[in-house]
């Protein structure tokens, strides 16, 4: 039986058990959720740059961004058949509330309410980018104290609710100190909570790390790669990629106008242009000629920062993409967005069962630990037992020992075994440090090799207690691989 159909089938024994107790209605709740797309949510600081990176998941401009009472409240985002929004008052049933759009965010009227006094606000939007996952925007945290700290805090570790985020997208603007204590706050309350298992880091705003110059994002790139080496944070997050938030927001959301406007820019010489870009305040107030407004000029900055403006009219003067569907996709990959996207498929939504299966488990042993009932034994050593034995758990458990240090070995082995047990992506090239389109019999053959070399490892007496146990691991895991190969072991 898969992870999956096993949590469910504890799920609906749980439900029997619960029923006629304020648990039931919650537990049912916890089995739809395993059909529901994954919840990610989007953390960080103060204008760490959340919203903005948010919509460009999104593919549309749909969360605020800039202040406004709106960007204080935890607000999802999820896929629909109708555009609606709706605020759950806190200790209230949730109601419906207006809204506009025009071009850009959705302007949603509170109707009376504060953001104090609404729990969530839940945006329903049809929209491609939410099919797989839905998204939550969070308020930023000024400090772990801060009120706003405590809903997100409230989000990713309640403590008597349900767990209503799967997986957690984590900016850090150039690394603020305060960014590695929050983040370790949040490991410290129990292994199961937010750990490097389901949560990415972003260094975010990257463009400004360069202060805007052409080469930003190979120092963002640089300093990323540093961070994502850094044992205090790597115990914290898988990995840290850079992006350029409004960049790849504008990729997304690119217009033929835009495009034309820049070509201006474009056009003129590569020293005149290079003038005219040397500061935001020069590129507003010179060249008058040039055919665009002072307003123009300042809406472009808005839309891609002086790093975005410099970098896109350089594409277009240098051909790379003449067209905005070009350049969309052009931009979509410098501003560090489709690395993103791949990093987020790979680790989030190819794991999205195991993941799911994590959130309902640890929601349903929460239950088990808060209401005694006839047969809750029975449910807690049942999910135990998924939870001690289940292989995608012991790959998730040697993940986080590996980032925390507690296994070590020679850095080769290191490295093998957690790109192995699924470290960078669970498709079998990933695991076997094959590319992509690695054939069948490559694969088969690495695998074997693989699976030979732990079973020595794991059997050898001069290995460590850590290592066997992950050996032993990684050995079911090439079992795993081989069996899906089709190949008898
Ligand atoms: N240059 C640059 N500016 C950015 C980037 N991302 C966001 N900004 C700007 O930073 C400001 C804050 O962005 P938001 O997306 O609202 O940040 P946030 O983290 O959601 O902010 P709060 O919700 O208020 O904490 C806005 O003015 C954005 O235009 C980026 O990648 N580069
Ligand atoms: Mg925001």
């Amino acid at each position: 039986m898969s992870l999956i159909d096993r949590t469910r089938a504890v799920l609906d024994q749980a439900i029997g058990v619960y029923r006629g107790t304020p648990y039931a209605g919650r537990l049912t709740g916890v089995r739809d959720r395993l059909d529901a797309p994954l919840r990610v949510a989007v953390a960080g600081r103060v204008k760490a740059g959340k919203s903005t990176l948010l919509n460009a998941l999104v593919g549309e401009r749909l969360a605020p961004t800039d202040a406004g009472e709106c960007t204080r409240i935890v607000t999802w985002y999820q896929d629909g058949h109708t555009y609606q929004v709706q605020a759950t008052p806190k200790g209230e049933a949730p109601r419906p509330l207006r809204f506009t759009r025009e071009d850009g965010a959705i302007d949603i009227d509170l109707g009376g309410l504060t953001s104090a006094e609404v729990e969530r606000l839940v945006v329903t939007w049809p929209a491609r980018g939410l099919r797989t996952a839905t998204l939550i925007d969070t308020p930023g945290i000024g400090s772990l104290s801060d009120q706003n700290a405590q809903h997100t805090w409230d989000l990713l570790v309640p403590d008597d609710e349900e767990t209503p985020a799967d997986a957690v997208v984590y900016l850090l603007r150039h690394l603020h100190a305060g960014d590695v204590e929050f983040l370790r706050a949040f490991h410290d309350t129990e292994v199961s909570r937010p750990s490097p298992v389901n949560a990415i880091g972003v260094l975010s705003r990257a463009d400004e790390i360069g202060v805007g110059r052409l080469d930003s994002m190979a120092s963002a790139r640089r300093i990323a790669a540093r961070l994502g080496a850094d044992a205090n944070v790597r115990r914290l997050v898988q990995s840290v990629v850079p992006v350029a938030g409004l960049l790849a927001e504008t990729a997304v959301t690119l217009t033929e106008i835009e495009v034309a406007q820049l070509r201006r820019i474009a056009d003129l010489p590569v020293k005149q242009a290079e003038e005219l870009l040397l500061s935001a305040d020069r590129f507003v107030n010179t060249r008058p000629e040039l055919g665009l407004t002072n307003l123009e000029r300042e809406a472009l900055l808005g839309r891609f920062g002086l790093f975005g403006v410099r970098l896109t009219s350089t594409l277009l003067r240098r051909e790379v993409a003449t067209t905005a569907t070009d350049l969309s996709r052009e931009l979509a990959e410098r501003s560090g967005l489709t690395q993103l996207r791949e990093i987020i498929g790979s680790l989030f939504l190819e794991r999205r069962d195991v993941l799911k299966s994590r959130s309902a488990l640890l929601a349903l042993a929460e239950t088990t630990r808060a209401c005694d009932r006839p047969g809750g034994e029975a449910v807690a050593a049942a999910v135990e037992e998924i939870m001690a034995s289940a292989h995608p758990f012991n790959e998730l458990r040697v993940l986080s020992s590996l980032r925390a240090g507690w296994i070590t070995g020679k850095p080769d082995v290191v490295a093998e075994l957690e790109r192995l047990i699924g470290g960078s992506g669970s498709a079998a090239s990933d695991r076997l440090r094959l590319p992509p389109d690695a054939g069948a019999a490559e694969l088969t053959d690495a695998a074997a090799q693989a699976l030979t070399r732990w079973q020595r490892r794991a059997e050898n007496p001069m290995t460590t207690y850590e290592m066997a146990v992950a050996a032993r691991v990684a050995v079911r895991s090439c079992e795993g691989l081989l069996a899906g190969m089709g190949r008898p072991r």
